[in-house]
């Protein structure tokens, strides 16, 4: 069962009824000012950081799920009568529902008795703003005499303490209105220098600012008071709960359309001209007006729409296909890659799964994020990796989070991940592939954001190598740490204590579990630093990491294999995870896919045997689970893997990141049909059928699909912010489809299934645009490459001469 359809040639998701399984949302905002915006016009705003900065509130835990937002009311002043044109909050029916979100922005529609508005949400590019453009349309035969009211509730400041700390915020909360426009300054008076401001492009009937005024005692957003009797009350928010609403009074003739637009943004002024007078208690707001008077005129607001769609237009031109699948079209050529700069913008932060409180970004997410974005913002790439690399620490380990407005690391949960630092070698390798920015290697950058630390980043990835040689186990195989990618299988450091996850169990000192998986990504990460040394001009470098990376190979193979497939880890008690001899959790999902990634047992039918054991154990209709058997009790040796119900997450779930894996190691195995099916499997436009079962959005790969052992097997949760989007984008576009930038050039090297006849694709590298034709002349993945007009050997295309900006390649696979 569906609810909505895909607008591929508007590159939006159509939802057509409200009540969708989960709230399917989207994201406004692609800079510094963030939304999170829900079919029904739920969620909340926040600048730079979802906890320290949030602009609106968000309600955790309610019922329904989803309320809260930025809400429109329609009234019919001669009945009375009103609705909500998103449905939400007040939940009317309605004659007619529909919001269409899009790249950037959403348009959520209702119509009620003759009467419809849509309301066009989004963030304009270079503004600290939200708009709320609505346009009320008269479908009657007679006059219609209407308010509108908007309202918006703001959240004061940190998120966090804005949840909890009521005795006190109850009293702290302070707003201004002047020339009609509702400033939120809550805190402004001591050590902020921020406000938010909310403002129309018309003359008000009216407004209110404080909750319990605008609602009334013991009333609810569905049916607020001040609506109800059509009337605000000017009310002054003195600490309890500012809001912001805004009241238009509307009178339009049979077939007349009005177009209302509210704004609301967040703006900083320097710390000595907070105040007007200085001195005063009043907010500056000399800074804002002219952003305020711009966005009143409804021309600049349209130019500002354009602009949006421009900015995404020429992010999503870097790499468009046209495949005999329009699933992996329409995720490719949209949906994947909008979800990737979701992930770039908001890490693990905000969504309906994260509260926006919990953790920053993360050092192993973000890097692996980069496979995805990179391409498309290379600028804002680069400094994301220096950011990173400045919460290394000299050791070559990591802070395993830092926060995005301090940039520094967590000392919550501390590093001791052991797979972090290979992510970083395999972050910049692929920045250095996309944009041939070798300079980034020679900036300097300290250790634990310590000034007099600086060292050039190429030392870093030494030094993620150098953490790994001096973190070895008993079997020669990397010490896993806290965790690997798995951050569930917590070898060394688990305990019963309630609250006490990351202590080391007694008599445990980190020094023996081991991890298979970070041996089949160390040899990966050192193969990648030999290139890139070489690259580098540093020869014995080269050799040094293909020696470190020939030695881990081989350790993995001595110590690491099952005899059919790869084996997980080594417990800290010498026992093996992920084998034959388990009575649980006998084979995992991550080594199998990895090592293959790595190259390990390409050559003596181990790398085949794994990924047919993956088939055999671990594949479902619904994608591949993550071990078999699942654990059907806690064991405190393994930690929180064991702490989930079976199929659930990291116990048995379809954890969906790391189905990539596979799907790329099928591809380097020649193995076209199967890697497509596997990407089909999880892909959530070919699940939109199902969308009932699935339950989250079928534009956005979610994080996990209950495996085989779970009551709801099928059933996804965590979407959008999710390592997934990432690997699959980089495991369709560079493996099946094969268009991979290299050091040297664009390679083109498609794995794709054996019933396409071929593909075109657009891909803008280093400047040069490549249209790309692929046709099929025999069954096998040989091929041969005409570069305008010339055959080359072997699937590099060079670069062009200098001043050649586009470039035809003509592939034939045979
Ligand atoms: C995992 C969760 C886990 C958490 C623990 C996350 O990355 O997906 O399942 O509860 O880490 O730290
Ligand atoms: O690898 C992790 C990731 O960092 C966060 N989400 C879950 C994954 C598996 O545990």
């Amino acid at each position: 069962m569906k609810y909505g359809h895909f607008d591929d040639q508007t590159r939006e998701y159509v939802i057509t009824r409200p009540d969708t399984p989960m709230p399917w949302i989207n994201y406004i905002g692609c800079e510094n000012y963030f939304g999170i915006l829900s079919a029904t016009a739920g969620g909340y705003s926040y600048y730079k950081d979802a906890r320290l900065r949030r602009l609106t509130r968000g309600r955790y835990n309610n019922v329904p799920m989803d309320f809260g937002g930025r809400y429109i009311y329609v009234r019919d002043n001669a009945s009375g009568a009103f609705f909500s044109p998103s449905w939400m909050p007040v939940r009317g029916k309605l004659d007619a529902y529909e919001c269409r979100h899009g790249m950037g922005y959403s348009i959520i529609s209702g119509k009620k008795d003759g009467i419809a508005a849509s309301t066009r949400y989004f963030v304009p590019v270079g503004e600290n703003l939200e708009i709320w453009d609505v346009t009320v349309t008269n479908e009657r035969a007679a006059a219609a005499d209407l308010s509108l009211f908007s309202v918006a509730e703001f959240c004061l400041w940190d998120a966090q303490d804005d949840a909890t700390n009521f005795q006190r915020n109850f009293s702290t909360g302070e707003v201004e209105v002047v020339d009609e426009v509702i400033y939120h300054k809550t805190e402004y008076r001591e050590r902020r220098n921020h406000f938010a401001f909310f403002a129309s492009s018309e003359k008000l009937a009216g407004f209110d600012t404080q909750r319990e005024a605008f609602l009334g005692p013991w009333r609810g957003w569905d049916d607020p008071k001040a609506v109800a009797e059509g009337k605000s009350s000017a009310s002054i928010a003195h600490g309890w709960q500012p809001i912001a609403s805004n009241h238009v009074k509307l009178s339009l003739k049979p077939g007349e359309s009005r177009r209302i637009v509210f704004f609301l943004g967040y703006h900083e002024n320097p710390k000595d001209q907070k105040f007007d007078p200085p001195g005063s208690q009043t907010v500056n707001k000399a800074g804002v007006l002219p952003t305020i008077a711009k966005f009143r005129d409804p021309k600049n607001v349209d130019a500002a729409f354009a602009a949006l769609k421009v900015f995404w237009d020429g992010l999503l031109a870097k790499c468009q296909v046209s495949t005999p699948d329009i699933h992996t079209d329409r995720m490719v050529n949209v949906w994947n890659a909008y979800q990737c700069m979701a992930t770039f913008n908001m890490s693990r932060s905000a969504s309906t799964f994260e509260s926006g409180i919990g953790r920053g970004l993360g050092f192993r997410d973000s890097n692996q994020d980069l496979l995805g974005f990179v391409h498309m913002v290379p600028e804002r790439a680069r400094q994301r990796i220096l950011d990173l690399a400045a919460t290394q620490f000299a050791s070559g380990g990591a802070y395993h989070q830092y926060q995005p407005m301090t940039k520094k690391g967590n000392n919550d949960i501390g590093g001791g991940f052991n797979d972090d630092p290979h992510w970083l070698i395999i972050g910049v390798s692929q920045y250095l592939k996309e944009t041939g920015d070798f300079s980034i290697l020679d900036e300097a950058v300290p250790f634990d954001t310590t000034p007099g630390t600086e060292v050039p980043l190429y030392d870093h990835l030494k030094r993620s190598i150098q953490y790994a040689l001096d973190n070895i186990g008993p079997h020669g195989l990397p010490l896993i740490g806290q965790a690997d990618w798995n951050d569930c299988l917590n070898l060394n450091c688990f305990s019963d204590e309630p609250g006490q996850s990351f202590q080391c169990l007694k008599g445990k000192d980190g020094k023996r579990a081991e991890s298979v998986f970070i041996g089949g990504l160390m040899v990966h990460s050192a193969k990648e630093l030999s290139a890139l040394a070489r690259e580098h001009g540093r020869p014995a470098d080269e050799e040094f990491y293909a020696g470190v990376a020939r030695d881990m190979e081989e350790v993995v193979k001595k110590h690491g294999w099952d005899g059919e497939w790869f084996l997980r880890a080594y417990d800290d008690f010498g026992h093996k995870v992920g084998s034959k001899e388990c009575d649980e959790g006998k084979i995992f999902i991550e080594p199998q896919g990895y090592c293959v990634i790595a190259g390990i047992g390409l050559g003596d039918g181990r790398a085949r045997q794994a990924l047919d054991s993956v088939k055999k154990y671990l594949a479902t209709p619904h994608g591949i689970v993550l071990q078999q058997p699942a654990y059907s009790r806690y064991r405190i040796e393994l930690g929180e893997i064991s702490s989930y119900p079976p199929g659930y997450k990291e116990n048995a779930g379809i954890f969906c990141h790391n189905n990539p894996w596979v799907i790329i190691g099928e591809t380097i195995l020649g193995n076209g049909d199967q890697a497509h099916d596997y990407y089909s499997r999880i892909c959530p436009s070919a699940r939109e059928e199902i969308s009932d079962l699935h339950k989250n959005e079928p534009y956005v790969f979610s994080q996990m699909i209950a495996g085989r052992d779970a009551p709801t097997h099928g059933e996804a949760k965590n979407s959008w912010l999710t390592g997934t989007a990432a690997w699959t984008y980089y495991a369709a576009t560079q493996w099946i489809l094969g268009i991979r930038p290299e050091y040297r050039g664009l390679r083109v090297a498609p794995v794709i299934p054996k019933t396409w006849d071929g593909f075109t694709a657009t891909r803008i590298y280093r400047g040069v645009t490549y249209d790309i034709t692929v046709k099929r002349a025999g069954q096998g993945n040989r091929i041969a490459l005409t570069v305008d007009g010339k055959t080359i050997d072997g699937s590099v295309v060079p670069p062009p001469p200098a001043g050649v900006k586009s470039v035809k390649v003509e592939a034939v696979l045979s």
